[in-house]
């Protein structure tokens, strides 16, 4: 980190301990799983200082924004359009959900079954060690899974400062009226919690910006699809996950400075691994960040990882946003078609999210594709067998995962992932 931070951290009211406690595991993590990978393209060095200042310099720029009257909006969940969040020059963030952390005390407010995402969140927030719940000035939730439904109330009642979007279980047309209405909703409760008005002006430059971000990463998302890979699953996931929190504009230029190295590599045929090693794809749940085991898992078994059919991944990039509106009634009416188009399992039915697997699996040329859930996270366990199907049919391998944010599970993870990988290099 730059420098002390202590007083700012202090200030928050953090847990200066436990907090210490963390930034060391992560810094740890990151040295072992990061910053020991071999052919890192040079533009991954922006990232990597984003990670460092995770919580030091990207906290303080949020705080600098609440002192010139900005507000800050903590997000779980793609179905928050963040078009909206800037168009009341708010800015948004995504909150901290990806590491086992303060689970006892999490299970005092929610059942010991429920998923390492949102024991995660609560984790953080009673261990007194995430700043950006801190900052926030509103946290938005959604009723997405049930275990996010229930769990919004208990977040409520610690931090006081939750709010909730109805999102539809299917998309019939009394769906798309209902979550028309519900944006509507959320557009106003931001101009009133930021004092200020969308304008369409206002919103036509946040939809740019936003939709800049999302080809930025739908760019790196087609260069993965090279033989070789130009840049590892583990440096791609990374970068999906800063997308959440990071500057978007900051970002989008630094991802696109990115995206023109790795296209020099794909032009001289470089890549991270030598062409030929299996190409796996990742489906399913989401992985916050500091999620990054699955990845590690299957990189070190000699394999490497060409795409996330993810919220961190292409669930968020798919779809820009059309910015052929006229008045701002027009546009909120274009977001929620928009954010309704998305595949996530939370929807009866959701065949889409079948055919965008496939064609996904098409595209970035991946030998096989592991179906990723966390525990307890019964809408993507249960929709992984209609996968699985879909797989088959088309005869590509497949391989379901259930796991955790634990790591007593790795040397299963990893002799599972091993077999996976010989049985692909052996078809
Ligand atoms: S749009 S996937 S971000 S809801 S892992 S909390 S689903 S039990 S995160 Fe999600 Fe929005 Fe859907 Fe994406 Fe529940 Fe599953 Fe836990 Fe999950």
């Amino acid at each position: 980190m730059s420098k002390d931070y202590r007083d700012m951290w202090k200030g928050l009211g953090l847990n200066i301990d436990a907090h210490d406690g963390l930034l060391s595991v992560l810094t740890n993590a990151y040295t072992n799983i990061y910053l020991s990978q071999k052919e890192r393209p040079k533009g991954m060095s922006y990232f990597d200082f984003v990670i460092s200042e995770v919580h030091g310099l990207r906290i303080e720029e949020l705080l600098n924004a609440k002192a010139q009257g900005k507000k800050i909006i903590g997000t779980f969940c793609i179905f928050v359009p963040e078009e909206l969040i800037l168009a009341v020059d708010g800015v948004c963030i995504g909150l901290c959900s990806g590491a086992d952390v303060g689970s006892d005390s999490a299970e005092t407010h929610i059942p010991r079954n429920t998923c390492a995402l949102i024991k995660s969140f609560i984790g953080f927030k009673l261990s007194g060690i995430c700043p950006y719940v801190e900052t926030a000035d509103l946290i938005v939730g959604e009723t997405t899974c049930d275990g996010k439904k229930k769990a919004y109330e208990a977040f409520d009642k610690i931090t006081g400062k939750v709010y909730v979007m109805e999102v539809p279980n299917k998309k019939s047309e009394s769906d798309m009226r209902l979550w028309k209405q519900e944006i509507r909703q959320f557009a106003e409760k931001l101009q009133e919690v930021a004092s200020r008005q969308i304008t369409l002006e206002k919103l036509r430059e946040a939809v740019r910006v936003v939709n800049e971000k999302r080809a930025a990463l739908q760019r790196l998302s087609k260069l993965r699809g090279s033989a070789p890979a130009p840049i590892s699953g583990l440096d791609a996931l990374l970068i999906n996950q800063i997308s959440f929190f990071d500057d978007p504009v900051r970002f989008t230029a630094k991802l696109n400075e990115l995206c023109d190295e790795l296209e020099l590599r794909v032009k001289e045929g470089r890549g991270v691994a030598p062409a030929g090693v299996p190409r796996i794809m990742i489906a399913g749940s989401p992985m916050a960040i500091p999620n990054w085991k699955l990845h590690a898992v299957i990189e070190a078994a000699g394999a490497v990882v060409v795409g996330e059919e993810s919220c961190v991944g292409e669930r968020n990039y798919r779809t820009l946003l059309d910015d052929k509106f006229d008045s701002v009634d027009q546009a909120l009416e274009m977001i929620a078609e928009r954010y309704l188009t998305i595949d996530c399992a939370c929807f009866t039915p959701n065949d889409d999210r079948l055919d965008n697997i496939i064609s996904m699996a098409g595209k970035l040329r991946a030998d096989g594709v592991i179906h990723y859930s966390l525990l307890f996270c019964t809408i993507y366990m249960m929709e992984s067998y209609k996968v699985q199907t879909s797989l088959k049919e088309k005869e590509i391998p497949f391989l379901r995962i259930e796991t955790d944010y634990s790591s007593e599970d790795m040397g299963q993870l990893k002799t599972r992932v091993e077999a996976f990988l010989e049985m692909i290099k052996g078809a």
